[in-house]
């Protein structure tokens, strides 16, 4: 719990975007468009991580432990879900789904599985989620990519 006060606060005062509502679907554009000109360039994109990469490692010691990885996902998710408008059961569903996820995740991202994570793993799943979010490629995202990315990932949740 310490550590998830002291991200908030360290969240708040890195990204001043962190508590508007977001739209459902344009979270990405949400939390990196820096100048809110509506999409979000690579160099936008790699600020943020570099300040969020920074607010999740709590014990600065360079590295991301899985209580940090966690800690740090969950206290965006929360702020998510109190901007959301659905039910207190599907909020619960849906924490319990994400926070299952983060963990999976950090695994997969610790590739080579010595339960830390470094800066290259971490940029490297930057990397790969701004390419997922990019969705023709041209090295910027806005609304047309997200609503584009939006839609595969709806299709990909109904096929499971
Ligand atoms: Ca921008
Ligand atoms: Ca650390
Ligand atoms: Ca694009």
């Amino acid at each position: 719990m310490k550590i998830r006060l002291f991200l908030t606060a360290a969240l708040l005062a890195a990204s001043g975007t962190a508590f508007a509502a977001p739209h459902e679907g344009s979270a990405f554009i949400h939390d990196y468009d820096a100048d809110h000109d509506g999409q979000v360039t690579r160099a936008e994109f790699d600020a943020v991580r570099t300040a969020r990469f920074k607010a999740t490692d709590a014990n600065g010691d360079g590295w991301l432990s899985e209580d940090e990885y966690v800690g740090e996902y969950q206290t965006r998710l929360e702020q998510q879900l109190a901007a959301s408008d659905r039910s207190e059961e599907k909020k619960a569903e849906e924490r319990q789904r994400q926070m299952r996820q983060a963990k999976v995740r950090f695994g997969v991202l610790d590739k080579d599985k010595d339960t830390r994570m470094s800066r290259a793993e971490y940029d490297a799943s930057g990397t790969r989620a701004f390419a997922e979010q990019d969705d023709d490629k041209d090295g910027v995202v806005n609304a047309a990519d997200a609503a584009a990315t939006r839609a595969k990932q709806l299709a990909a949740q109904q096929k499971d």
